[in-house]
C-alpha cells in the first residue's frame, strides 16, 4: 500500500487534552535519530526540530498526521533517554516520564525502538522494548544512520543487533530514506483495522 501524507502538524504535548487517535511512539537515546526519522517519514524537512546537540528534546511532542485514504494517527517524539543523569538505581527522569506516557494509554500502537546502527543496545534500550512488552503496545527496533555503513557491515551489524536485543531491527537512514515504506508498512499493520 503506498502511504501518502495530506498533512502534518504539531498538535501538542500532553495527550490526555487531544482527539483521540492511534499513536506510534519513537523512542531512543539523545542523537540516535528520532526526530529526523520521523520527519523523514512525513517528507518533511523540519515539522520535527533535530539537533547536533543531544537532548533537545525534553517533552513528548505529538504530530497530527493525516494520511490519504487511511486512517489518521499520531507520531510521537519521546525525549532521549539520558537527558538527566541520575545515580545508579534510581530511576531516570525519561523511565518516569516513560512510565507515565505507556501507563493506560489504550491508544499507543506501536513503540519504535531506535538504536544506532554502530551501536550496542545498552540498558535504556532493553527497557524501552520491556516497558512495551508490559503495556501490551507491539514493538519494533529501527537501526538507524544506516547511511553510514557499507553494505556488508550494515548486514552484520543488523544481525548483531538483532542477537543482543531478541527482535529484527529495520536498517532505516533519515539521509537515504532507506527503510522508510518498511516502516510505514509495520505502522499500517497496527492502525488499520482487519
Ligand atoms: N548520517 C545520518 N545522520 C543522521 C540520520 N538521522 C539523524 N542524523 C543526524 O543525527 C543528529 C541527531 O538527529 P536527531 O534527529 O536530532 O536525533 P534525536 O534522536 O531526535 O535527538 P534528541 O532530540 O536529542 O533526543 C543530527 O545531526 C542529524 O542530522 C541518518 O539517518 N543518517
Ligand atoms: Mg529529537
Amino acid at each position: 500500500m503506498i502511504v501518502k501524507v495530506r498533512d502534518a502538524r504539531y498538535a501538542g504535548t500532553i495527550y490526555e487534552s487531544l482527539p483521540r487517535m492511534p499513536q506510534v511512539a519513537f523512542a531512543g537515546r539523545s542523537n540516535v535519530g528520532k526526530s529526523s526519522l520521523i520527519n523523514a517519514l512525513l517528507n518533511r524537512k523540519s515539522l520535527v526540530k533535530t539537533s547536533k546537540q543531544p537532548g533537545k528534546t525534553r517533552n513528548i511532542n505529538f504530530f497530527e498526521v493525516d494520511l490519504v485514504d487511511l486512517p489518521s494517527l499520531y507520531l510521537v517524539d519521546l525525549p532521549g533517554y539520558g537527558y538527566a543523569r541520575v545515580p545508579q538505581g534510581m530511576k531516570s527522569a525519561w523511565e518516569e516520564l516513560a512510565a507515565r506516557y505507556f501507563r493506560n494509554n489504550e491508544d499507543l500502537r506501536l513503540l519504535m525502538v531506535l538504536m544506532d546502527i554502530r551501536r550496542d543496545p545498552g540498558r535504556e534500550e532493553l527497557m524501552a522494548l520491556d516497558l512495551a512488552r508490559s503495556t501490551g503496545a507491539r514493538s519494533l527496533i529501527a537501526a538507524t544512520k544506516a547511511d553510514k555503513l557499507t553494505f556488508s557491515s550494515r548486514a552484520r551489524r543488523v544481525k548483531e543487533l538483532a542477537r543482543l536485543s531478541g527482535a529484527e531491527p529495520i536498517p532505516v537512514s533519515a539521509v537515504s530514506r532507506e527503510g522508510m515504506d518498511a516502516i510505514w508498512e509495520c505502522i499500517l499493520r497496527e492502525i488499520v483495522p482487519g
